[in-house]
């Protein structure tokens, strides 16, 4: 096991390398694998080991970045055992050779029955009687197809819920997002779908797509060649590290002076500033500060959920400056009359919405949009993420922002973008939902609709909005089947698929079946659990935030009998086939064919490379028929750096790709101009405000560098464990000193949709009755408080709720282990 080991074995020089995308964030970091016999070794010798570096002395800086996490030792199903070492790629443009400490742990989280995977399902379980018994995957599909297709036959395609991933990296890929939605929508053609990460089968991104923009529009590169970043409820060095660091930094250092220069000849470059966007002060700011300098920085601290007063006012005033770009306007745009009118917004009342200052709103205009001392128009890149796509009312902030950047052309020329800054890589390619997205899933399961859950690479146990009572529910009524289940006693398959649907269809109970890597806390409930396999396990293609697609290889074998989840979802589609060819029914036999695949490529033949890139990113100019271009030996052979999607063409052994989108002006929508979006200012909804009016501390939550998401590997991780035992809690030492509440101490927080517990850490940068939650712990679940609301595309607002905070006591064995030093490197 690598774990606290202080050597390191190198690679010997015949070491099996192959690519590895990061499976974590999406930025897609690109690392090598190196494997290796477990009793061999490299030497230090630079022609001795397969790094090609001289080991014999110290090594320049940076030489390479490996440490005890980036080796560990796996066994693969022959029963051979190899040493592993994943490094991060010095020539791949994305990271550089940089790693993050998620990815930087890339070795140790893959499996080795002693170590962090040592809790991965290895063989399909089902619970029976009062336990989970280890079962084979003839018999879970047996259980699995027969009650789905008694339902199916009984009640229709509507009772089969599912909680499915959508994205690329682990939990995902074309190859899986295909496969799944392949069962889900052409097979079984349920309606009853919701995203991992949101109630419902929409978009993140409605409106600023119905305007004609895909949100993944510009390069990496641009964030380099910027004048000014605008960064919207994003905390990017702690959740898009390497992005931040490789790209953006560099450019708030002046190292890309020279070559923004060279690109825009002419025009006037000065030191590179950004403009944050956020209630907090947090990590990225302070360590953007200390990079550009204080002068460099603006941080525009709005008041929680006012994005669209705050948007609406910069439109306003930098229309009246004359700053807008009028040609553009005319040539590649409509609406913008009747949206400027809508969305007019004095600066004056702009404040006092979102409490800043007036001068810091014309600062801030007069840095991002009025023209540069050369008369051009400055390059300004908007990114943004979960603090507005789960803000308040995503589909009128996404409008109010795109309508700022389209007024002043910040879209369509390098250096600019409108973007998010992303959560997963991408991986969409699914057959079109058979549904109306606007069904809101929870509340239907909440309400006793659908009769069987699959939950599909999601923990929605610790993720979802209102999660408490959801997680009730859903525990009550899996209950009720699983005293059916205790009740069979010498049942055969059919005896207990038929007690099971009696007990979902007559006495209000849900089937749940957990399609997983780990057990999870759904674990609680569920009745039949599904054995995954992710990237390095399987060959799986997805891509990044400026839409570069990968590769990762195959390198080890998944644990037991654990499968990719697109030969899962052809496992199940593959069942059903037999059983209806069994009755004779032809049109049902027809709907469950197509899933003759062998192995993942299969998958990705079938789906992406038909399908083109359909669905989620409206990326492809070429009519969806470029996905041809791509196949996987065309991606091994680009590595690391892979193509950016679309992909144009397939020259002298290259894939060609595409750097910027909407470089021609040529936007989409069904005339090619892009349009303005009517946005006014609408206030807090109603159920967050009468929280707001109840309670004191806003609820503010999202991520900490150190652990990725629900902590389905680092819940295993001494490392992460230690350090992060429960979903911690800042506060303002003032407020935490009023409750008698100190860093380490366990604090209630409550409100009218349920309660939490937390992990107090003082922290003066937080504002007074503002708090930041740690969300998706295992420990603490943060959902347990969100208010239902969604907007009109239900899309909810986790970001959003206030509650109150009650002390508990103080948890000894977290203050061994947890630091509870600032997190924003510098000193209080
Ligand atoms: P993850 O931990 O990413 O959380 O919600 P989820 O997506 O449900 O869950 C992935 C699950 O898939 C884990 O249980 C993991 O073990 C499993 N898994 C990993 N790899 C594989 C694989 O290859 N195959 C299979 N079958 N399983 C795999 C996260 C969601 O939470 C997200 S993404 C967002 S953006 C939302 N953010 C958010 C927030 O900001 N605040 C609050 N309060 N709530 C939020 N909820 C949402
Ligand atoms: P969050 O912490 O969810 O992360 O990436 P981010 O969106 O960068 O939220 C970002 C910010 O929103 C917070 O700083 C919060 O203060 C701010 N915010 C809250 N309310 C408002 C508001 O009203 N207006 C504005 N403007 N801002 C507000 C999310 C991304 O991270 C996602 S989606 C995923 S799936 C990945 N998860 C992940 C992880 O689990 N761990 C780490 N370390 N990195 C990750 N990267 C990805
Ligand atoms: Fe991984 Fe790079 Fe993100 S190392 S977690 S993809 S910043």
């Amino acid at each position: 096991m690598a774990t606290n080991k202080d050597r390191v074995a190198l690679p010997p020089v015949n070491a099996q390398r192959t690519n590895l995308t990061c499976h974590f964030c999406i930025v897609g970091c690109g690392y090598h694998v190196y494997k290796w016999p477990e009793s061999s070794e490299g030497g230090r010798a630079p022609g001795e080991n397969a790094l090609g570096l001289d080991f014999r002395k110290q090594l320049p800086p940076l030489s390479v970045v490996m440490t005890p996490n980036m080796q560990n030792t796996i066994a693969d199903r022959d029963g051979r055992r190899h040493n592993i070492m994943i490094v991060p790629d010095k020539q791949c443009s994305v990271n550089k050779g940089l790693s993050s400490t998620r990815g930087g742990q890339l070795a140790k989280v893959m499996y080795n029955p002693d170590g962090v995977g040592r809790a991965r399902l290895r063989s399909p379980r089902v619970y029976v009687s009062d336990q989970w018994v280890d079962t084979s995957w003839d018999d879970a599909l047996a259980l699995y197809a027969g009650l789905t297709k008694k339902i199916l036959d009984r009640d229709g395609p509507a009772a089969l819920a599912f909680d499915c991933f959508d994205h690329g990296g682990a939990g995902g890929g074309f190859e899986n997002t295909w496969g799944t939605g392949k069962l889900m929508f052409t097979a079984l053609k349920t309606p009853l779908v919701r995203i991992h990460n949101r109630p419902a089968y929409n978009s993140e991104c409605h409106a600023t797509r119905e305007m004609g923009i895909g949100e993944l529009n510009n390069s990496y590169e641009d964030a380099e060649l910027a004048d000014v970043i605008v960064a919207v409820g994003c905390n990017s060095y702690e959740t898009q590290t390497n992005y931040f660091l490789a790209h953006w930094l560099p450019n708030l250092q002046g190292q890309t002076m020279d070559k923004r220069k060279q690109r825009f000849p002419g025009e006037s470059v000065v030191a590179a500033k950004v403009i944050f966007v956020d209630p907090r002060r947090t990590t990225t700011i302070a360590i953007a500060e200390q990079a550009a300098g204080k002068e460099n920085v603006l941080h525009l601290d709005i008041e929680p959920g006012t994005d669209i007063a705050l948007f609406n006012g910069l439109l306003t005033y930098v229309v009246d400056q004359g700053w807008h770009d009028k040609e553009f306007i005319a040539t590649y745009t409509t609406g913008f009359d009747a949206a400027l009118r809508a969305n007019k917004l004095s600066l004056d009342e702009c404040s006092r919405i979102t409490g800043v200052p007036v001068d810091k709103l014309r600062r801030a205009a007069e840095w991002a949009y009025k023209p540069k001392a050369s008369g051009h128009r400055p390059h300004t890149m908007h990114a943004y993420e979960k603090g507005i796509i789960w803000g308040n009312d995503n589909y009128l902030i996404q409008s109010a922002l795109v309508d700022l950047v389209l007024a002043t052309h910040n879209v369509g020329r390098r250096g600019t973008g409108v973007v998010r800054m992303g959560g997963h890589q991408e991986g969409y390619a699914r057959p079109p939902y058979p549904g109306n997205s606007k069904i809101y899933v929870d509340q239907e399961i909440i309400r006793g609709k659908g009769l069987m859950y699959t939950a599909w690479g999601a923990n929605p146990f610790q993720t979802t909005l209102n999660a408490q009572e959801h997680r009730a529910v859903i525990l009550r009524r899996a209950g009720i089947v699983r005293e059916a289940i205790a009740r069979q006693r010498g049942a055969s398959m059919q005896q207990m698929v038929d007690a099971i649907y009696d007990a979902v269809k007559s006495k209000g109970g849900l089937f749940l079946v957990n399609i997983n890597l780990y057990p999870t806390m759904l674990a609680d409930g569920a009745h039949l659990m599904l054995p995954a396999a992710h990237p390095g396990e399987m060959n799986l293609t997805s891509m990044n935030g400026e839409r570069r697609m990968r590769l990762s290889e195959r390198f080890m074998d998944p644990p037991g009998t654990a499968r990719p989840d697109c030969l899962i979802a052809a496992d199940i589609a593959n069942t059903l086939k037999r059983m209806y060819e069994a009755e004779g029914k032809q049109d049902m036999v027809a709907r469950f064919s197509g899933f003759d695949w062998k192995t993942e490529e299969d998958a990705f033949n079938d789906g992406f490379r038909q399908a083109g890139q359909p669905g989620a990113v409206p990326i492809d100019s070429q009519g969806g028929k470029t996905g041809n271009l791509v196949t996987f030996e065309r991606l091994r052979a680009m590595g690391n750096n892979g193509v950016q999607l679309p992909a144009q063409a397939f020259r002298d052994g290259k894939l060609i790709g595409t750097e910027m989108l909407y470089m021609d002006g040529k936007f989409d929508t069904a005339n090619g101009k892009a349009e303005f979006k009517p946005a006014a200012w609408p206030g807090l909804p109603k159920p967050v405000a009468d929280q707001k009016a109840k309670y004191h501390f806003w609820i503010n939550n999202g991520r900490v560098n150190e652990v990725w998401q629900t902590m389905y590997h680092d819940q295993y991780n001494e490392f992460a464990r230690a350090r992060v035992p429960m979903a911690y809690l800042e506060i303002n030492p003032e407020d935490a000193r009023a409750l008698g509440i100190n860093s380490g101490d366990v604090v209630e927080v409550y409100n009218d949709y349920g309660s939490t517990y937390a992990l107090a850490y003082l922290e003066p940068d937080i504002k007074r009755n503002q708090t930041f939650m740690q969300f998706g712990h295992y420990n603490g679940v943060m959902g347990n408080v969100t208010t239902p609301w969604t907007d009109r595309n239900v899309v909810p607002y986790y970001k959003g709720t206030w509650a109150d905070l009650r002390r508990i006591g103080s948890a000894a064995d977290f203050k061994e282990t947890v630091s509870f030093k600032r997190r924003r490197f510098e000193a209080t």
